[in-house]
């Protein structure tokens, strides 16, 4: 199977027309614009966004009591004042109609009925209790996605004695996060702005946004940096590139392998800052001597010349070349070799000698905060109990794991052994976000208690026995967060206009719970109590940080690995990892190949990848008008397969397509084009919302996840998500016709609410 011969030209000849046609005419710019004719708001408020987890900083502007426009604030070091589609519109979703607006108690039939925050929280606090008396603080879980509130949800957990904190990275970044910390003690940070070569594996962060990724790629190609994007889909970043290699998917260890190759073959690597600080070059050298470009080339399908190439242009500009970190794509949860990919990653910087270097990859630099007064403020002692999930437990199934995030995708085993009898959810949607919701849902429907805390009615919501209700981040003050980086920073998420409907900050519920529950005295502050005191070393006062929004910390950050050396045991970077030759791991990483291979010969089967769309966050976006408009008109929610496999299948672009596998079966349209690799089909994650309730994005596209079994990677027990083959075909008449009336109805459901908004 060949990689498919698209040019980068091609592509860059179509958009630069398309840019030329906008420019046509005398129109003034949008900000011009909007100076000229908008008369003044009546406030702007700095805040942080809530609509994805960059966090960025933004300005809101209100007008009428309602915000009305939202603008970046230049100050903050993430977004650099600027504000993605979705930071524009997920603001209004405070008026969707689908929202959550006051605490649902299920009834026996099913149904839902709204009852008082007060009679909510007693019952719930009798449950909790009844089922800690009976099984224990080990039967209760908590899962969220990381916010500041955690620091609450934490507290709650230790003061019930559960260690079962979970939240979403085995679905995210886990295989990338274990990787780097066991090799640098730490994920740096890249310095893109001030570098001169840089390579994206499996990242994409013009769709995967964070802001200053781009604005930093974008100042750094200016000055000259060449930029190699590495994908087996010619991603949005990839229209910037140099070069594009559409590597055959789960094949990037090999890639990684050979340029360390490369790199000690032809003595490119920076070899007064391995043998400072490095531990195990030797065996290093030992096991990547095999691994040449021409060994690569037949597994990778890039060309064994570019791979050399690569190398030596990187090894050329070090230490202002690295290859990223990544997140998700490629090596955050994907592959059985993702962890051992995230530390060849590592290692190959190390061999650039670029960390903590201007240019390279930057150690972040924390903010170190006040705490509360302990004597005043106890603290609850922390559980004894182990995890249930055995995450980063000592001699347990999963030690180098990570114990503070856990493994949400063994919910389900957890409750079919009857481990787990009662749940929280905060901020997150297991029977949607993590493989197998279909298996999710079941274990969930079996709890005795489920709670979850959302700001819409999504599947694992419709599945609880209460639900509370959050404000959304513009009706809301937050605690202090801080920003690690090469310019650290403090921010501060405070409220823009009063809440719409009954709803209350997860501090509040938490604390109102804490109390119903009777832990009430490990919260006897508020939370303008502990942003005070949180303030206090830093010498800012809660009112200068609400004025601003965001603050540069005190300490800058400073080039060269600090003199104590670094967060690994050895304090140097580890080429060779005696904690994964402990656990039983190959202590240098060595090729392992992904662990499904698509069936050679078979004209219907591919891999099955996913990735993120710049207009939607995850599962929370498609509920929006304005962003789920885009996918309509654009036809975003289609599944990209190859050309040429496309027409030996008899399938034409637009056409419907079944998807399916031994889990699940869906209809779909088709993608056709280039811009993939032949054995694989790509498919956006932001659809396939299965909660009826949720109007907008209820029936629009499918979702990866229901062809995705329940699965733990051995090293950092991540869902490898990319494992999964599917068979793609096109539909038949009777298919064709059920998917087109859903999309009709969905299209119906999305142009009336379209309506309901302008009348509104
Ligand atoms: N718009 C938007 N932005 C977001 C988010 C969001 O939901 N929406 N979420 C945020 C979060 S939580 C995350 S984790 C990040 C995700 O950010 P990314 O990790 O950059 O995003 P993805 O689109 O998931 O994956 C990137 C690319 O990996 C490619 N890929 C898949 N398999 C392979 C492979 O085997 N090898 C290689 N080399 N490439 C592969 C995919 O084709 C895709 O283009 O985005 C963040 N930003
Ligand atoms: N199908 C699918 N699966 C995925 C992904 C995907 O995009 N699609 N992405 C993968 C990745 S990279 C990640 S990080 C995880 C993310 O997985 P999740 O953590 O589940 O994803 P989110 O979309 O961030 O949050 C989900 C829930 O939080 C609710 N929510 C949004 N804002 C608020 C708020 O302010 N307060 C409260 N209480 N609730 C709120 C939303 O309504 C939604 O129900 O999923 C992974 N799995
Ligand atoms: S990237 Fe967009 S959605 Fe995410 S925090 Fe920034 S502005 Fe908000
Ligand atoms: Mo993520």
């Amino acid at each position: 199977m060949n990689v498919p011969q698209i040019t980068r030209r091609k592509f860059l000849t179509a958009a630069t027309l398309a840019g030329a046609g906008l420019a046509v005419g005398p129109l003034p710019s949008l900000a011009a614009w909007q100076v000229s004719s908008v008369p003044k708001p009546e406030r702007i408020v700095p805040t942080i966004c809530g609509a994805c987890g960059n966090h960025c900083g933004l300005l809101v502007h209100v007008k009428a009591g309602r915000p009305w426009r939202v603008t970046g604030n230049p100050d903050h070091d993430i977004s650099r004042g600027k504000v993605c589609a979705r930071g524009q519109a997920h603001v209004l979703d405070i008026y969707n109609p689908d929202r959550l607006t006051q605490p649902l108690k299920r009834t026996a039939d099913g149904k839902y009925e709204p009852i008082p925050w007060e009679q909510a929280y007693q019952e719930i606090a009798a449950k909790l209790q009844a089922i800690l008396a009976a099984s224990g603080p080990g039967a209760v879980f908590w899962a969220d996605h990381p916010k500041s509130v955690k620091w609450y949800t934490d507290r709650f957990m230790d003061a019930i004695g559960s260690p079962n904190k979970i939240s979403h990275p085995t679905t995210c970044h886990t295989g990338r996060t274990v990787g780097f910390n066991m090799t640098l003690g730490t994920v740096p940070n890249s310095d893109f702005d001030d570098s001169q070569y840089i390579v994206l594996i499996g990242r994409n962060p013009a769709e995967g946004i964070n802001p200053s990724m781009l604005s930093g790629i974008t100042a750094a190609r200016e000055k000259g940096a060449r930029l190699v994007v590495v994908d087996p889909r010619m991603n949005n970043t990839a229209m910037l590139a140099d070069d594009w290699l559409a590597i055959r998917a789960g094949t990037d260890l090999a890639l990684v392998l050979a340029w360390a190759h490369v790199l000690i073959a032809e003595n490119l690597y920076d070899a007064d800052f391995v043998n400072k600080n490095g531990v195990g070059f030797e065996q290093l050298a030992q096991v990547v001597k095999q691994y040449t470009p021409e060994w690569a080339e037949p597994i990778t399908g890039i060309k064994a010349d570019t791979i050399r190439r690569i190398a030596r242009e990187m090894g050329k500009v070090r230490p202002r070349a690295f290859i990223d970190p990544s997140w998700y794509g490629a090596f955050g949860c994907h592959y059985a070799n993702s962890t051992q990919t995230a530390r060849a990653v590592a290692i190959v910087n190390a061999l650039l000698g670029n960390i903590n270097r201007r240019g390279g990859l930057v150690l972040p630099k924390g903010v170190k905060l006040g705490s509360l007064d302990a004597a005043k403020h106890p603290e609850p002692p922390k559980p004894k109990l182990a995890r249930a999930d055995g995450a980063g437990v000592p001699g347990g199934r999963f030690p180098l794991a990570l114990g503070n995030f856990g493994i949400p995708q063994m919910i389900p085993e957890l409750v079919e052994q009857g481990v787990y009898k009662a749940g929280f959810v905060y901020h997150h949607n297991p029977a949607r976000a993590i493989t197998d919701p279909t298996r999710m849902a079941e274990a969930l429907r079996k709890l005795e208690l489920l709670v979850v805390i959302d700001i819409f009615p999504s599947e694992t919501a419709m599945l609880a026995h209460y639900v509370l209700p959050e404000t959304m981040y513009v009706e809301m003050d937050d605690l202090i967060r801080t920003f690690p980086g090469k310019r650290p920073q403090v921010l501060i998420r405070q409220r823009v206009v009063p809440p719409v409907a009954d709803v209350r900050p997860g501090s509040e519920i938490v604390t109102e719970l804490a109390q119903a529950v009777g832990i009430g005295q490990y919260f006897n502050f508020t939370e303008e109590d502990v942003n005070r005191a949180w303030l206090k070393p830093l010498g800012i006062t809660l009112e200068e940080m609400k004025q601003k929004g965001v603050l540069d910390g005190p300490e800058p950050w400073q080039e060269g690995l600090p003199a104590a050396g670094i967060g690994t045991p050895s304090k140097k970077v580890e080429f060779f990892s005696k904690r994964f030759e402990s656990a039983g791991f190959d202590a240098v990483p060595a090729w392992i190949p992904p662990q499904t291979a698509v069936p050679a010969g078979d004209p219907g089967a591919f891999r099955m990848l996913r990735g993120h769309q710049a207009i939607h966050t995850h599962n929370t976006t498609a509920v929006n008008p304005h962003l789920m408009g885009i996918t309509h008109r654009y036809g975003l929610e289609r599944i990209w397969i190859n050309a040429g496999r496309a027409e030996a299948l008899g399938i034409a672009d637009g056409d419907w397509v079944v998807v399916e596998n031994e889990m699940a079966s869906g209809t779909v349209r088709a993608h056709v084009t280039e811009a993939i690799h032949p054995e694989s089909i790509f498919m956006p994650t932001a659809y396939g919302c299965a909660s009826p309730a949720q109007r907008v994005a209820n029936g629009v596209g499918i979702s990866p996840n229901v062809f995705t079994p329940i699965a733990m990677e051995a090293i950092s027990a991540h869902a490898m998500m990319a494992e999964v083959v599917v068979k793609v075909r096109k539909a038949d008449a009777a298919e064709r016709s059920a998917a087109e009336e859903r999309a009709a109805e969905a299209l119906d459901r999305w142009k009336a609410a379209v309506k309901a908004g302008r009348r509104a």
